[in-house]
Order: structure tokens, then sequence, then C-alpha cells
């Protein structure tokens, strides 16, 4: 699936930029800059592969004793909300994840059935834009398992992640786009450590995108929508931080 994705992802890349290079013949056939247009056109295709390739490989995993012996909380430590708060009283016996929008079979799942699906755990390096990193380890469900259960429709371009959380009454939300969304390592998780995820740290579900910074990592995941553009979502920026403080919306590391 991976492979396939990427074969597909640089043939059509490549395709835009043998497209580029033929639109750039047109214009100037027999001009003497034909042999720096070509040039630029080769460097494009590499540029573009060099990317996708890049983007399709995995972040560090590390070994248990690599660990950090504390792992801090930041942001939100505790939604405010009373739904959510009644969810986290009662141990989120009856919570139940959403995924909609660009999907064939809309649904909501309860936590127990997430529990029993397929789980990756992975030890790896969170890192703050705030200056610090912490290695933890993460237990959950590929959220490539959860897309292919609703069935991603052809128009669908990101995923959005719209958390319970708030600050001063603008919700918390992520956005990834598909090529993160279907990466091995990308997962909803339940567990930290080897425990069930606190409250402090995202419960009962948090993205783990392991390729990019750590407001990316959406605590509090209520709901996962598809969407062909991330312009009417929240401020149109792709998420909270994005929206609010100009954070770059792809957070690569
Ligand atoms: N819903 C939600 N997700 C969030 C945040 C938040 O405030 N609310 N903070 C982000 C930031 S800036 C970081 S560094 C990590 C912190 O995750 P942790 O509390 O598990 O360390 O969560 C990210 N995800
Ligand atoms: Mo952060």
């Amino acid at each position: 699936m991976t492979i396939l994705s990427r074969r597909r992802l640089i043939g059509s890349i490549g395709a835009g930029a043998g497209g580029l290079l033929l639109s750039g013949c047109d214009r100037i056939v027999a001009a003497p800059t034909v042999k720096h247009v070509l040039g630029i056109g080769e460097k494009l295709s590499f540029d573009a592969q060099r990317l996708v390739t890049d983007r399709a490989g995995l972040a560090r995993e590390f070994a248990a004793s690599d660990m950090s012996p504390v792992f801090r909380t930041n942001g939100n430590t505790m939604p405010e909300s009373e739904a959510y708060q009644a969810h986290a009283t009662a141990g989120f016996t009856d919570w139940r994840l959403a995924v909609d929008g660009l999907v064939r079979r809309p649904s909501t799942t309860s936590l127990a059935q997430i529990h029993t699906m397929p789980a990756r755990t992975q030890i790896t390096r969170h890192d703050c834009v705030e200056g610090w990193s912490a290695i933890g380890k993460w237990t959950g469900v590929p959220l490539k398992l959860l897309l292919d259960a609703a069935g991603v429709l052809p128009g669908a371009r990101y995923v959005v992640f719209h958390c319970a959380d708030d600050f001063g009454g603008d919700p918390y939300y992520e956005s990834i786009d598909l090529i993160d969304a279907y990466h091995p390592q990308t997962i909803l998780a339940w567990g930290m450590n080897d425990q069930l995820l606190s409250i402090g740290h995202g419960a009962p579900l948090r993205l783990r995108v392991e390729r990019q910074l750590g407001y990316k990592q959406a605590k509090y995941v209520m709901r996962v929508e598809l969407v062909d553009s991330l312009a009417r979502v929240g401020a149109g920026g792709g998420g909270y931080w994005e929206d609010s403080s100009g954070y770059q919306w792809y957070a690569g590391i």
C-alpha cells in the first residue's frame, strides 16, 4: 500500500513536472535557453521525487531504555467542556469517535471497539517548538484502518482532527494530508508508556504523526473529518496554532 501510493504519487508529480516542461518548450522551442529549461525540469522532478520518498520514510524509533523518565504535558491538560468532563468521570465508557465528511460510511466507533482493533506500538521522540523533547511509547490504532473502514471518497485531500478542548472559545484542531494519514506510524493513540493514555496527554485518543512537531499531535480527538479543502475549517490555516499564531501547517522534522 505504501509503495503503491508512493509510486502513484511519484507518477503524478513526474507528470506534472513534465507538463511544465512541455509548456515551457512550446513557448521557447528553439531559444538558446532551452537547455537551461530542461535543466530546471530535471531538477523539479528530482526534488519532487526526493520529497515524496522522504515523506514515506519512518521516524526514528527508540529502545525502551531510551524512554524519558518524565514526559511533560503541554497546552491544554483538561478540556473544560461539560460533555468531556462527564465522559472523563465515566472512564469514557460511552464515548465514541466520529469519522465523517468525505467518506462512504460516516460512523461513530466506541472506545472499547477501538481498543480491540489491531494496534501499533512505537517509541518515538516528541519535539515541541517551545524547545523541549521527550521520548515516549505510544500504542494505538493506525489511522489507515479507520480510514479504510470509513471508505475515503476520491475528492478527500485532508484529514481534520477536531478536539474537545479550546483556547478562549476557539476549538483546538489539527489537519494532515493523505500522505501522512496513511503513513504506517500515524496512529490514534489510546496508550502511552504501557498505560491507558492519561487526560493530561490527551485521553481517550490523541494523534501521533511522528514526522511532525508537537503541536500537530492533537490531543482529545473527538471527530475525524475528511475534507477536500482546509479553507472552511476554523480560520482556514489547518490548525489552531496555524490560525492564531501563523505556525507552519506542515511542521516536518
Ligand atoms: N487538543 C490539544 N492538542 C494539543 C495541544 C493542545 O493544547 N490541545 N497542545 C499541542 C502541543 S504544543 C504539544 S507540544 C503537545 C503536547 O502533548 P503532551 O501534553 O502529551 O506532552 O500536544 C499538542 N496537541
Ligand atoms: Mo508544542
